[in-house]
Parts: structure tokens; sequence; C-alpha cells
């Protein structure tokens, strides 16, 4: 099913029309309502009249998170306060957080592009979904309940938290969807096997998974452990929370709703536009929003785009996984690593369970100290020293050959690392505080 087929379907050449009528109308608001974008676009020597079709994006000034910082709370919306009706925000590593400010119309896209989502899921009006996002000024909960809601399901609004009544509804209420991050509904995977509900139970089939990066193992995990299709969602508050992305059924790439968000991709230390295909930063502008519409904002995720026709139907663009963020990314003793290429090493091995924690310190010879803690699921754990030192040693193996690097592998007791309700915490670097 496509919720909104006209526009999910349209052909390249009438999207990137509709998507330069837009540009242009948003960039002459924002020129005249917005200070800050006013004065950058003058000091580059650029009007509204230079922005004549899709293309001239390229001409308009990029914005960063510091941007958002500098111009805290409310310095960059393009509604007077009168027309904002939410305020949601995220809260950044340091300090103040980032604020997003809505309009009534922008609320209606936030619920429209949430329902293309959770159609591409397969979640229908007779479902329910329960929402397990947290509520308050994340975008994860609201979002979800307003994609939710607009498609006409029922929603069960539980916020993050509380896992046993969520289990216990889960149950009575035949919840057919669950809308969480990735790292909860694995929690709420082993909160369901305790649960002494029998499996069959319950109605779960569709996964609704972001707000943090996952890999496809952690996807193969997940649906084996809950029963179930789990699909990608994507977002960022800046650009509007849970909606700007979704995978369909085919779950091969995530379809942006480019006719809404547009997107870019950019070299993160040039800033010049990569070649087709190539991974780099994603760099989105809004083009329909009023409250707090954005240009060419670095959002500092890594991927690639495909703007091939997908299976499913839709021609919409879509990403690929999100890597991880420029600024999660490691540099160990001059090695770059993801804390995505460790998960993905981890669900490989069938003995292991996916949590995990990388500790990154700095010794007193000033060399980096890079451990890796993961959990050996229950029947693999062993009192021999002799198994679990074979197990060891072939777990550092693998990862020395797709990180280039040998970490200190500590293997840990099951249910030993701490569970996420939200977004999972997997790195503590010490070397920070020093
Ligand atoms: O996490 C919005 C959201 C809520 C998305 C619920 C999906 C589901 P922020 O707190 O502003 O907003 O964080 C945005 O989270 O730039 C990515 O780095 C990361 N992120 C979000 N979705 C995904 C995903 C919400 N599906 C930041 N895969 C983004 C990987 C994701 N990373």
């Amino acid at each position: 099913m496509i919720w909104n087929k006209t526009i999910e379907t349209m052909s390249r050449n009438e999207m990137q029309e509709l998507q330069g009528i837009r540009l242009k109308r948003t960039v002459e608001r924002m020129y005249h309502n917005c200070e800050p974008y006013r004065s950058r676009m003058q000091e580059m020597g650029v009007s509204p009249a230079d922005i004549r079709s899709i293309d001239d994006i390229v001409k308009l000034p990029f914005t960063s998170k510091k941007d958002l910082r500098d111009y805290y709370p409310f310095g960059l919306l393009s509604s007077p306060m009168s027309e904002i009706v939410r305020l949601q925000a995220s809260s950044g590593t340091t300090g103040k957080p980032i604020v997003a400010g809505y309009t009534r119309n922008d609320l209606n896209i936030w619920g429209e592009v949430g329902a293309r989502c959770f159609t591409a899921y397969g979640i229908g009006k007779n479902d329910v979904v329960q929402v397990s996002y947290g509520y308050g000024l994340f975008t994860g909960g609201l979002g979800a309940h307003a994609a939710a809601e607009t498609l006409g399901g029922t929603v069960l609004p539980m916020s993050s938290g509380n896992t046993e009544k969520q289990i216990m509804l889960m149950h009575d209420f035949g919840s057919v969807a669950l809308a969480c991050t990735p790292s909860y509904a694995l929690y709420l995977a082993e909160a369901m096997r305790n649960s002494g509900y029998p499996r069959e139970e319950f109605k779960l089939k569709i996964g609704v998974f972001g707000a943090e990066p996952w890999t496809e193992g952690m996807r193969k995990d997940l649906e084996e452990k809950l029963g179930i299709k789990a699909y990608d969602i994507y977002g960022l508050t800046e650009i509007i929370g849970p909606g700007v992305g979704h995978e369909c059924r085919y779950q091969n790439g995530t379809h942006l709703c480019e006719d809404h968000f547009y997107p870019e991709i950019v070299d993160p230390e040039t800033s010049e536009p990569v070649p087709h295909g190539q991974m780099g930063e994603l760099v989105f502008s809004t083009i329909t929003k009023d409250g707090m519409p954005l240009l060419r904002f670095r959002t500092r995720d890594l991927t690639s785009l495909n703007y091939d026709t997908c299976e499913c139907g839709r021609t919409s663009v879509r990403m690929s996984r999100i890597l991880g963020r420029c600024d999660d990314m490691l540099i160990i003793r001059g090695v770059n690593v993801f804390p995505s290429q460790v998960e993905s090493v981890i669900c490989e091995l069938p003995e292991l369970e996916p949590h995990y924690l990388l500790v990154v310190d700095r010794g007193s010879n000033n060399l980096d100290t890079f451990e890796v803690r993961v959990e050996v699921k229950e029947e693999y754990y062993s009192d021999e020293m002799g198994k679990m030192l074979d197990l060891r040693k072939r777990i550092a193996h693998r990862l020395q050959s797709v990180l280039g690097l040998q970490p200190d592998l500590k293997l840990v007791e099951p249910r030993s690392i701490e569970r996420s309700q939200g977004k999972a915490k997997r790195v503590i670097d010490n070397r920070k505080l020093k």
C-alpha cells in the first residue's frame, strides 16, 4: 500500500519541478522573515531571484548545528510566535538543547509523512500501534503518535519505560506494531520471553525502529526474537522528527520524503557534493515547512543515495543505512572506527548477545586503549577457561579483520550490560575528559 501515490510514484522530472517551486517559495519566505538567513545570503551575494530550479540549491548557504545553538532558542524561526503551535527539542551533547518550532501546517506535514512511513510498513486502520518512543520534547513519541493517528490506526501511547506494563498491554490489547528504538526493542524482546505469556498470544507483526544507528545483523536478531518484520524509520528534530524517511516491505534502503525534505550528499571535510551513489554527509533543506525551515542543514549522518525506482513502485530516492554520525566516529590509534562496525561483527556470531559497550581511554604511555565488552549468550557462557578463551580468540580475530585494529575483548555475563529504554549509549570515551 502507498499512502500518497501521486507523490510517492512521481517521475523524477515532475519531482524536480515540484522541488524547485517549493524551494523558491521557501527561500523567499525565509529571506523576508528570518534575519540570520537574509544576512547570510546577502554576504554570499545571493537573492531569492537567483533560485529558479532545484539545481540552484548549491548557491544557498549551509546551516550547521552550531547555527542552531548560536540562534538559540528562537532566532531561526521564519514564522511569528503567534503561528507556532508546538516546540520540540533534542538534547545535544553540549549544554543547551536544539529547539524546533512547528506551525499548524508543519504538524500536518509531520502527520502526512508519518502516515506514508507507517503505510509502507503495512500498518493499517485496524491495527493497534504501540508507541514506546519517549513522549515529551523528544520527537519520537509524538511523531510516531501523529503518524499512526493520521493513518487512522489505534494509538497506544505508552512512551518508553515501565517495561512489564508494556508487555502486559501489548498482550492484552493485541498491539500489531511496536514503535521504539531498536535497543529498547531488544530489551522488550527479553522481557517478553521472561513474561510467561506464550509468543502465539501476541499479535505483534511489525517493528518501527529508528532514532539510532542499527545494523542488518541487529535487524535479523530483532526479527527472530520478536517474530516480526523490523523496519527502519529515520528522522531528526531539526528537520521535523521521525518520518523524514522509511523502508518499504523490500527493506532495501530508506525512502526519503523528498517532496518535503530535499537531500544532498557532501564530503564532510570539503563540503563539496560527492559523485552519485558515494557515501558522504547527508544534508537536508526543508522545502515546505513554515515554522523553522532550514536550508542545507548538515546532519553529520553518513550515508549514500540511490535514485533507482524501488521494487515497491515508489520512485522516491533511497538512502543506505546510516553508518553513523561523523561525530560518532572514534579515532583509535589513528584508525577510524564506527560503533556500527563492531555491532555488525557481534550480530554475526551466534554465541553473542547484541548488547555491547565500547570503552576508549588513553593510557599513561599516551597510547589509546580500546575495550569491547560484549555479552555471551546464556547457553554459551561457560566456567571452562578453555572454551571461553577459544571463543574470545575467534571474536577478537574477526574484529581485528573488520576494524583493522585489535581491541581488548571482554566477554561478560548475560544481562550484565545496562539496557536502554531510549537511545542506547554504546561508547564511553574517557579520553575526552583528559
Ligand atoms: O531521533 C527522531 C526519531 C525518532 C527518528 C524516532 C526515528 C524514530 P533526534 O533526537 O534529533 O531525532 O536525533 C536525530 O538520530 O541525525 C541520526 O544520527 C539518528 N537517527 C535517527 N533515526 C535513525 C535511523 C530523532 N533510523 C539523529 N538510523 C539523526 C540511524 C538514526 N540513525
